[in-house]
């Protein structure tokens, strides 16, 4: 019990250092553009198997999204016929609007603003002017914090949500992380999207009203505040992906957060070692702030040598696809992820899916990564993690870039699959008639 207490006092102290850094934090980069330069977009076709897309997903490309028998991938010419030389049939898409053709293109943004057709979505600073005024609306049920400071220094959001705020309940928690990849702005409205619908269902929905009361949520809305900045930074949107951490010895910028986890780090050509790509995944297992702080508040819910984080959505964007662990093998179980366990895993990503009409499969099926961080949920916590790529299926309806008239049903379209996870949050194996276990 004195633990607990330690560790809320210690997220609400947190409190006050957002809000003193919101203006602080409004110090953009100022960095030109990437070298995105001659990059374009293609769709690679007739991908039918997982080893496929790895291979493709191993060539250096930037991958966007993909399906069963496709990717799609940002690339320079160079690389693209190197992979047509190679037999791979690619087919040019048209850039997503508000991404200028050529780099250095006058544009209609202001620096550090979105563009023209996306004010729907939220800077940092509007997000946590937004974060603030929701939780001052709803003090009993809100609360806003920070678990610590990404590389840049911005103060990285952190807001719970429960029916007694301010008191550590022992009741089963929940994570929802958003923007681990810059460009995926959608995210960050998916996650604001759900503080406003509990906080806001919570004493009107009698099925909110029952979410609220039996758990503890924590939603880490904007977990690459660099990155997400940046992505703005010129007026019109950068593509980026990792964050903004430099890598010494190089001119290359960034480390890929979702392949900077600890569990089978580097293992298995999910990633690369080059801090020139795309999927860098650091120099070691959590070089990443913005990695290492999050392992470290899950940690620090470890209460009892339990674990009370019990289920986890990390949001990505493209592709409509539901994901399981583990990324790093295509096998269905491994050590320690058994059978009754792959299945629990497949039957609530399914009901998910049912509801939102994505596609569910095991993370490795669509192609291999490692250092994930539903891998590590998994491996380290046992939190039933999932990753969720959202809306759309393609550069063609806009890839990263989808505009604001989007967001609605958009983020409204998991609103099922939240209330399946949080509902089931108590016992993840009820759902294949399993003994609930740690
Ligand atoms: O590559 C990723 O980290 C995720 N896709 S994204 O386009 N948003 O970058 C997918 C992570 C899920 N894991 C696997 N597909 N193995
Ligand atoms: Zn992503």
């Amino acid at each position: 019990m004195p633990l607990r207490r330690v560790v809320v006092i210690a997220a609400l102290a947190l409190f006050a250092p957002l809000a003193a850094t919101a203006a602080v934090s409004a110090a953009p980069s100022t960095a030109p553009p990437p070298p995105a330069g001659q990059q374009s977009n293609y769709r690679v076709q007739g991908l039918l198997t997982a080893l496929q897309r790895s291979e493709v997903a191993r060539e250096g490309v930037d991958v966007l999204g993909g399906g069963r028998d496709y990717l799609e991938v940002r690339a320079t010419a160079q690389q693209a016929d190197r992979m047509r030389a190679s037999g791979l049939n690619l087919m040019a898409l048209p850039a997503a609007p508000g991404v200028p053709a050529t780099p250095g293109l006058p544009s209609l943004a202001q620096a550090g603003q979105f563009p023209l057709g996306y004010a729907g979505y939220h800077t940092y600073a509007e997000l946590t002017d937004e974060l603030k005024s929701v939780a001052a609306a709803h003090p009993g049920q809100v609360a806003l914090s920070s678990y610590g400071r990404s590389y840049e220094g911005r103060a990285l959001p952190l807001v719970k949500i429960s029916d007694n705020v301010g008191v550590d309940q022992n009741k089963p928690e929940v994570l929802f992380t958003c923007g681990q990849h810059a460009r995926e702005h959608l995210t960050i409205e998916m996650c604001l999207h759900i503080v406003h619908r509990l906080a806001e269902g919570y004493g009107s929905d009698p099925g909110i009203t029952q979410l609220v009361h039996s758990r503890e949520i924590w939603v880490m809305p904007m977990t690459n505040p660099d990155g997400s900045e940046f992505d703005i930074a010129q007026g019109s949107f950068a593509y980026w992906r990792k964050n903004r951490q430099p890598n010494p010895g190089t001119a290359d910028i960034g480390t890929d957060l979702n392949r900077n986890w600890g569990t089978q780090w580097a293992c298995c050509g999910g990633s690369s070692s080059n801090p020139a790509d795309e999927t860098y995944h650091g120099p070691g297992p959590f070089s990443a702030p913005e990695t290492a702080q999050i392992r470290d508040f899950v940690n620090s819910r470890v209460i009892g040598g339990r674990e009370q984080i019990t289920a986890h959505i990390d949001f990505h964007t493209f592709s409509e696809l539901v994901l399981w662990p583990f990324g790093f093998t295509t096998n269905d179980t491994a050590p320690g992820l058994d059978g009754a366990e792959a299945r629990t895993f497949q039957a609530l990503g399914k009901a998910m899916a049912a509801t939102n009409g994505y596609t569910p499969e095991q993370e490795s099926d669509l192609y291999i990564t490692d250092g994930a961080v539903t891998d590590w949920m998994w491996a380290q916590h046992h939190v039933w993690s999932y990753t969720f790529e959202m809306y759309p299926t393609s550069e063609l309806q806009g890839g990263f870039y989808p505009p604001d008239t989007e967001i609605k049903s958009q983020t409204e379209r998991n609103d099922k699959a939240v209330d399946l996870l949080l509902g089931y949050a108590d016992c993840v194996p009820r759902i294949i008639s399993a003994p609930c276990s740690t």
